[in-house]
């Protein structure tokens, strides 16, 4: 059996089967991600299929049309052809209810970018059934955002150097790439990719379900989203991938037990790779830290299997690291409960603890005057969030900045200048948090948008015989990052703001918790 071929850099641990007992795992283990709701409804799923159907419509009638407009021949036109290739959670086959689909459209040479956010852009807003359509074409992605009979439907786009794009192309051979728009290579990468995966995984289905239970359990311990500095969808696909190939033959119970164990104990900075890094066509730079020194201080390398192949875990920092690593450790050791009969798979995808975890959190409140400039405001200032990570990482006895993954949205109604003040500071009142937008008519109130970050912070416990409590200065890399923050080219000192506080968890609002949970007798575990 040793000369048997195998997917992946190394030959599988072992080709054994799972036990009678990881066999029964498995089946308790589908059962839960079912109670835990990771699947969609049969009718869900039909009308996805649907929604698609008539999107890969649309999407040869826009390249007809603009064929058309080009003054391409009726029959030029027809044949130019068009298609439409799904990537992201849905391709992989482990997407949530309500979850998007990611949808790159790939068009002839002669259909511009410019015609995909004018024309297609134009006919989805005319489509049956069409409920939202956002076009965001500068960025780094461009991405039109749509909602389609309650299906959120993300496009991208990716044009060509081919006069017709045929119903069965394949966009695997790399030579593709070839003269193309960067844009237009980062938006086939993301289908690239996901496809190569696929492609390298010995047993799909166990595969999938291995990362449903890894997506959720990452979901619930918050330490799913790659901005925060933790992983995201398509790096935690690829760890998943990687177990599976080191046990090409067990089920889904017994790679996500593995999983915990070998991630727990993984020697980073060591790549995880699905297969050798290709060189390629295109005068791009392939991840390599031997070449380049940015690649050297990646934390955590997991590598994407197509080409260019890239770095999906830039964000790491030496605080999600220990993190994560001390959530590999903990889940080992509940999968490990599981499998001997001392606990449920519920237990694994318990919430995370962290405002309760932490006795001091940085708030981060941004403001901004209208909803448009906060949505992209926050979003600036949560790409950002990482900086300050790294800069309190440096400060001595912060042992962790621990980020959140999510921002806390609102909309608040203020009076008076000072509570417009007071709310750009994160201070937010009862009284005004309770104010409808009735409560301000005929008033000189204005509307105040605020997303609020959070940050732990683990202080190193106090050394024996040191005298006083222990300071904790961290007004040099908190002043750094709101200079930087500011920095941005859209930043108006008179319609935004950014505040960054130190505040005890006594002080956490509200919508930290949820209901009843705020309550609950404070959590045993030794001060961090
Ligand atoms: P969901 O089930 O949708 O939550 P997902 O893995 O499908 O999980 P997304 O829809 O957010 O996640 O993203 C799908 C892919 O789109 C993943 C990545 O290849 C690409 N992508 C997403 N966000 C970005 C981004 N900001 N920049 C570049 N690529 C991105
Ligand atoms: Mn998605
Ligand atoms: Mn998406």
């Amino acid at each position: 059996q040793d000369d048997k071929p195998y997917l992946g850099v190394t030959r599988p641990i072992t080709t054994a089967e799972s036990n009678p007992r990881e066999k029964e795992v498995t089946v308790t283990l589908m059962e839960e991600l079912k109670r835990q709701k990771t699947f969609e409804s049969e009718q869900e799923a039909r009308t996805r299929e649907i929604v698609l159907g008539k999107v890969a419509a649309l999407v040869k009638k826009f390249v007809y049309q603009v064929s058309i407009a080009r003054g391409l021949s009726e029959t030029t036109a027809n044949a130019a052809g068009g298609k439409i290739f799904t990537f992201g959670s849905y391709r992989l086959g482990v997407h949530g209810p309500g979850t998007d689909i990611d949808t790159l459209c790939v068009v002839p040479k002669h259909v511009s970018r410019e015609d995909f956010f004018d024309v297609f852009e134009r006919m989805l807003k005319e489509m049956d059934g069409v409920t939202e359509v956002s076009g965001v074409p500068d960025a780094y992605v461009p991405v039109i955002k749509t909602e389609i009979m309650g299906i959120p439907l993300d496009f991208t786009m990716a044009r060509l150097a081919l006069s017709t794009i045929p119903d069965d192309l394949s966009l695997k051979d790399d030579n593709l790439l070839r003269n193309l728009d960067e844009r237009c290579v980062r938006s086939l990468n993301g289908s690239r990719v996901t496809d190569e995966i696929l492609r390298l995984v010995p047993n799909v289905e166990v595969f999938r379900d291995s990362l449903r239970c890894i997506k959720l359990w990452a979901q619930r311990r918050a330490i799913y989203s790659n901005v925060s500095g933790f992983l995201g969808g398509v790096a935690w696909a690829m760890l998943v991938a990687r177990i599976c190939q080191l046990y090409p033959n067990v089920s889904a119970g017994a790679i996500v037990s593995r999983f915990f164990i070998i991630m727990h104990q993984w020697s980073w900075p060591e790549p995880v790779l699905l297969k050798q890094i290709e060189d390629g066509p295109l005068p791009v730079r392939v991840w390599n830290p031997k070449l380049y020194p940015g690649d050297r201080s990646h934390r955590m390398p997991i590598i994407t299997p197509a080409y260019p192949s890239m770095c999906a875990t830039h964000n790491v920092t030496a605080s999600t690291q220990m993190i994560m690593t001390d959530e590999f450790k903990k889940a080992s050791e509940v999968v490990e409960r599981v499998i001997i009969g001392t606990a449920e798979w519920s237990e694994l995808f318990k919430k995370h603890d962290f405002f309760h975890k932490y006795r001091y959190y940085l708030q981060i409140v941004a403001s901004a005057a209208n909803a448009d400039l906060q949505s992209k405001w926050s979003g600036t200032v949560e790409s950002k969030l990482r900086q300050l990570v790294m800069k309190l990482e440096y400060v001595e006895s912060l042992v962790i900045a621990h980020p959140f993954i999510k921002g806390f949205d609102q909309e608040v109604y203020c009076l008076t200048d000072e509570e417009v003040r007071a709310v750009a500071e994160g201070e937010i009142s009862p009284a005004i948090l309770k104010r409808k937008k009735e409560d301000c008519e005929g008033k000189e109130g204005r509307v105040v948008y605020t997303t609020t970050f959070y940050i732990g912070l683990a202080v190193e416990p106090k050394q024996a015989g040191q005298q006083g409590p222990r300071k904790l200065d961290i007004s040099y890399p908190t002043n750094e990052f709101v200079k930087m923050v500011k920095t941005w080219d859209k930043y108006d000192n008179a319609t935004m703001g950014v505040v960054v506080q130190n505040i005890k968890r006594s002080i956490l609002p509200d919508y930290a918790f949820d209901p009843g949970e705020r309550q609950k007798p404070a959590l045993k575990r030794p001060n961090p």
